[in-house]
């Protein structure tokens, strides 16, 4: 681009109000003498076509059979480069309603196409990392992205570290530049702006930087249970993590039997298969104040953790009652506990405060195996956003289809549980939905089978639950090895 179309691009943008200098306070809490917001540009359509032009320059050359702007600003900047230039648009779903039917890249292409990511500003580059991971999830490859402005604040370094080049039209110093040059900024605020990039230089969430540099999806890129287990900010998160690496067992028992007494005959029998066992307190009628201790002297002897499937549900002062008191006491006896994110993160607090000081772990319920469940799309993004806030409680998610997902970079640090699980598939006849195990940690890119009717309801229990387990075993070992 020459340099009067990049200096009549920065004025135009200038004033249009899409860059102001002054003193704002940012989303963390940090005062930027800069504040730039390109989501004004739809309402100036010669603008947003000068945008694109701008972009397109400092692309033509590449190599790429598609494009795919990052949600909401880069949209129509990519619209707007599609009409021009006549490269076909994907689009990525921000919001997938439903993971199972529905797509997370939206378009036209083949698998090995190669898409260009159009973004509008990058600050670290974690907003495009967000958009590349659903893309190559689905077969596409990303070696470049370009941004209409690049904040000099780590992005391009950051992305190149995950193999993706980031080319830019604009830079902060080059608009600094400009603008004092044309009498819209003094010095002073141009050196405050310098200032302030040198300070405020990003890396990406450690989530995103643990992951190896591309193009396997997403879901497969995954360390192995030990290696979490150093991530895992909660303690029973990190023993589960290394007992499922130490026992070669990622099979957790869903032991739905009808009496206390049968469930500690079972957990005695597969405590040697498992990782996990996964109770229903409140379905055994010779539960006794006993049960709790007696139930962790197996599975101390086993060597596995104990997950009360309660589903919490209610306001934070209500469940921290229903976990701690009542007749089943279950903070006493249970590692594990599950809550619905419904009444909002305030659940997690009213846990988490009797929670926490006895070494407990919290599973977000993000997703339900049963047909029709309403627990998907934004609900699902909800959940992982509200555990990404408490990873000092919060151990992972029930999860269907995880790799699904399209919030970006997954926390390895975060357990993936999924129940509905049978060799076979099929469901019942009240609306639960199976999945057999290798579909689950492989496809599916979750870390534990629940298994229930699968090991109880076959002839012999014991050897159902080593098929079970080395099932899940054998897909798991395939996805840190593809
Ligand atoms: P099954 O016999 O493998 O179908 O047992 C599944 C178990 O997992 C059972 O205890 C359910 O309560 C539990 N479950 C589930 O099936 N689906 C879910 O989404 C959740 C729990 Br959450």
């Amino acid at each position: 681009m020459a340099l009067e179309q990049v200096e009549s691009l920065i004025l135009a943008l200038h004033n249009a109000e899409a860059v102001k200098f002054g003193s704002f306070k940012l989303k963390s809490g940090i005062t930027s003498p800069i504040y730039i917001d390109l989501r004004v540009i739809v309402s100036f359509p010669a603008l947003l076509q000068q945008v694109g032009e701008a972009i397109w320059a400092k692309v033509s050359s590449l190599n790429f059979d598609v494009i795919c702007g990052v949600p909401y600003t880069a949209l129509p900047i990519a619209t707007s480069i599609s009409l021009s230039h006549g490269v076909p648009l994907v689009m990525r779903r921000k919001e997938v309603k439903d993971y199972g039917t529905r797509k997370a890249i939206e378009g036209i292409f083949s698998e090995h196409q190669t898409c260009l990511v159009i973004e509008d500003l990058v600050t670290s580059g974690a907003s495009v990392l967000e958009t590349v991971a659903p893309l190559q999830e689905v077969g596409l490859k990303v070696s470049d992205a370009v941004v209409l402005i690049d904040r000099q604040q780590g992005g391009a370094t950051n992305l190149a570290q995950k193999g993706v080049q980031l080319h830019s039209a604009l830079n902060l110093t080059q608009m600094v530049q400009v603008l004092v040059k044309q009498g819209k900024l003094t010095e002073d605020v141009a050196s405050s702006v310098q200032q302030f990039i040198a300070d405020n230089q990003t890396s990406l969430p450690v989530s995103a930087q643990l992951l190896p540099p591309q193009s396997l999806p997403a879901h497969k890129q995954r360390l192995s249970y030990g290696e979490r287990a150093h991530l895992a900010q909660n303690p029973t998160g990190r023993k589960l993590l290394e007992i499922m690496e130490h026992k070669k067992s990622n099979l957790s028992l869903a032991a739905d039997v009808n009496t206390a007494a049968e469930l500690l005959a079972i957990a005695e029998k597969v405590g040697p298969e498992i990782c996990l066992l996964k109770t229903h307190v409140d379905i055994y009628p010779d539960f006794t104040p006993e049960f709790g201790a007696k139930l962790r002297l197996v599975a101390e002897k086993h060597n596995f953790l104990i997950f009360e499937d309660r589903k919490f549900a209610d306001i934070g002062n209500t469940v921290s009652m229903q976990y701690e008191g009542g007749l089943f006491k279950i903070a006493e006896w249970a590692d594990i506990v599950n809550a619905h994110i419904i009444p909002g993160p305030g659940i997690i607090d009213g846990l988490k405060c009797k929670g926490l000081e006895c070494n407990r772990g919290l599973l977000l319920l993000a997703e339900i195996s049963s047909k029709g469940t309403l627990a998907k799309g934004d609900y699902t993004a909800a959940a992982a956003k509200i555990a990404s806030e408490h990873l000092d409680f919060v151990i992972g998610f029930i999860s269907i289809n995880p790799a699904a997902w399209p919030m970006g970079p997954r926390n390895q640090a975060l357990i993936h549980m999924t129940p509905g699980v049978q060799i076979g598939g099929g469901g019942d006849s009240l609306g639960q939905q199976y999945n057999a195990p290798d579909n689950v940690i492989g496809e599916r890119g979750s870390d534990v089978i629940i298994v229930g009717r699968g090991i109880l309801k076959a002839s012999d229990p014991l050897s159902a639950a080593r098929q079970y387990r080395l099932a899940g075993w054998e897909a798991y070992e395939k996805t840190l090895h593809s």
